[in-house]
């Protein structure tokens, strides 16, 4: 019984040693590690929306690229519901990161993390647009990224999107002024979306650089944080008036706009510089109509004017023009500087072919200097940039200037947003790839150009082809 008893310690004992062995060798699984939290518990996706498609609310998108300068980036961004996009890229030069940060957090918080966030139409109809703008700026931070590594601070970029609408724009700026660690925006694309957004950003000392906003309010309104790098309505409408009046000799018009801030406001500035000029002006109306233009094309056909004018964006303007070559309107088409993208061409085909607009951005190919953003952008991205990428590639260098500037001021510290508005306010000679940059005394770009553009395809890949047919530097008014 004893040897029994002993026979059975010795088995219980070699069992015993066998499966520590076993396990110090890997024989049976090891404990998972905790998994990194992704950005705001985002699920994992696969596959990344193309530019001009909205991703579905909820789902979540990882995307692994090599980054121009041969940098890593990974980029986690969650779609928190059908209204807005949240999403934060933090920005390394030498490895791969994933943006973490959620709002509220401090900069100083957050180890030397500044964020800058955009704003710009990401999904719907004017997105082609608005995602160029977001990447445009997100090209320039990557390129930037080892520069502020070398100071101790890691950039992080917090995109937003607007919708081209308004409220959402205002919510979502409630939300980048409540983040103490964003110190800059760029953006918005849609003058009446900037317009009440930058309410939020003026209240939270918050400086602004938009890459598009045209509206003259966007400066008049005297907030030491908001400034533009391209040009004003009130000289963009009379620039594209005189070119239709003096050039075409153009001596009636039809004006429609798109009744918001910036399309019944420039087409006002066209109106009241053709009145000036003897213009006849056979029609002035605001529409909200998206798709079907027959109430508005049935009175211009009867006016049967030299000119149709419109006001507003190319996702309007591109099937209103189609529909009323195809209703036999004959007259020359023309619009401003919200046709300005590849998209008119697709929407309108050869209706807008030989078409005149007016533009503060025109496509990246008239800046000499752009060349090697150009290619940047498409290795990058996959794609041509858009008109107003390259202003929102210069928009964020200014932010990033500033901030440099402020944190040299600071002795290397995280600087407050008060410090980055006056370095970024203080722009004088910003040499960009659309040019050099000096802001006035209320944010405007002091001198800026305005392009007569030609459209010479219906093929939108052609749209960077278009025939500049002018272009004219003019001092912004200051009152
Ligand atoms: N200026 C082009 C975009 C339209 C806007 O300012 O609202």
């Amino acid at each position: 019984m004893r040897r029994r008893l002993l026979l059975v310690s010795v088995l219980v004992s070699v069992l015993v040693i066998l499966t520590l062995v076993l396990a110090a060798c890997g024989g049976r699984p090891k404990p998972t590690a905790p998994a990194e939290q992704p950005a705001a518990e985002a699920p994992a996706a696969t596959e990344a929306p193309a530019a001009t498609e909205a991703p579905a609310a909820g789902e979540a998108v990882t995307e692994t690229e090599q980054a121009a300068g041969a940098e890593e980036v990974t980029t986690t961004e969650e779609v928190t519901g059908t209204e807005e996009v949240t999403g934060t890229e933090e920005v390394t030069a030498t490895e791969e990161s994933t943006g973490t940060a959620a709002a509220g957090e401090s900069a100083a918080g957050a180890g030397g993390t500044i964020k800058i966030a955009t704003q710009s139409p990401l999904s719907g109809p004017q997105s082609a647009v608005g995602v160029s703008i977001k990447n445009g700026a997100q090209l320039a931070m990557e390129q930037r990224a080892a520069e502020f590594q070398e100071l101790g601070v890691t950039l992080e970029l917090v995109p937003f999107d607007d919708q081209a609408t308004p409220d959402i724009g205002v919510a979502n700026a409630k939300q980048i002024a409540g983040d103490p660690g964003i110190l800059c925006m760029v953006g918005h694309y849609n003058s009446g979306v900037m317009i009440p957004s930058m309410e939020e950003y003026h209240a939270a000392g918050l400086a602004a650089v938009s890459p598009a906003n045209t509206n003259p309010v966007v400066t008049e309104r005297g907030y030491p944080e908001v400034n533009r790098v391209v040009g004003r309505d009130d000289i963009q409408g009379v620039v594209g008036e005189q070119f239709a009046f003096n050039d075409l000799g153009i001596k009636s018009v039809y004006i429609i706009h798109d009744k918001t801030a910036y399309g019944q406001g420039v087409a006002e500035f066209f109106r009241q510089a053709a009145e000036k000029d003897g213009m006849q002006v056979l029609g002035f109306e605001g529409t909200e109509e998206q798709a079907n233009f027959d109430s508005i094309i049935t009175p211009i056909v009867a006016a049967n004017p030299e000119l149709v004018y419109f006001g507003g964006i190319f996702s309007q303007a591109g099937i209103l023009f189609k529909q009323a070559r195809e209703k036999g309107v004959t007259a020359v088409f023309m619009g401003p500087d919200g046709l300005d993208s590849s998209e008119l061409a697709g929407l309108g085909g050869d209706a807008v072919v030989d078409m005149y607009y007016t533009t503060v951005a025109a496509p990246p190919s008239v800046y000499p200097e752009a060349a090697q953003f150009i290619q940047d952008y498409e290795a990058r991205f996959g794609e041509q940039a858009q008109p107003f990428s390259p202003q929102a590639y210069d928009s964020m260098n200014i932010c990033l200037d500033g901030i440099k500037r402020a944190l040299a001021a600071n002795g290397g510290d995280i600087p407050t947003r008060a410090q980055v508005a006056e370095q970024v306010r203080a722009t004088t000679d910003f040499h960009g790839i659309t040019g050099d940059v000096a802001f006035n005394s209320i944010g405007d770009k002091a001198v800026a150009t305005y392009f007569v553009l030609q459209v010479k395809s219906a093929d939108p890949a052609e749209w960077n082809n278009n025939e500049l047919v002018k272009s004219l530097d003019i001092e912004a008014p200051t009152e």
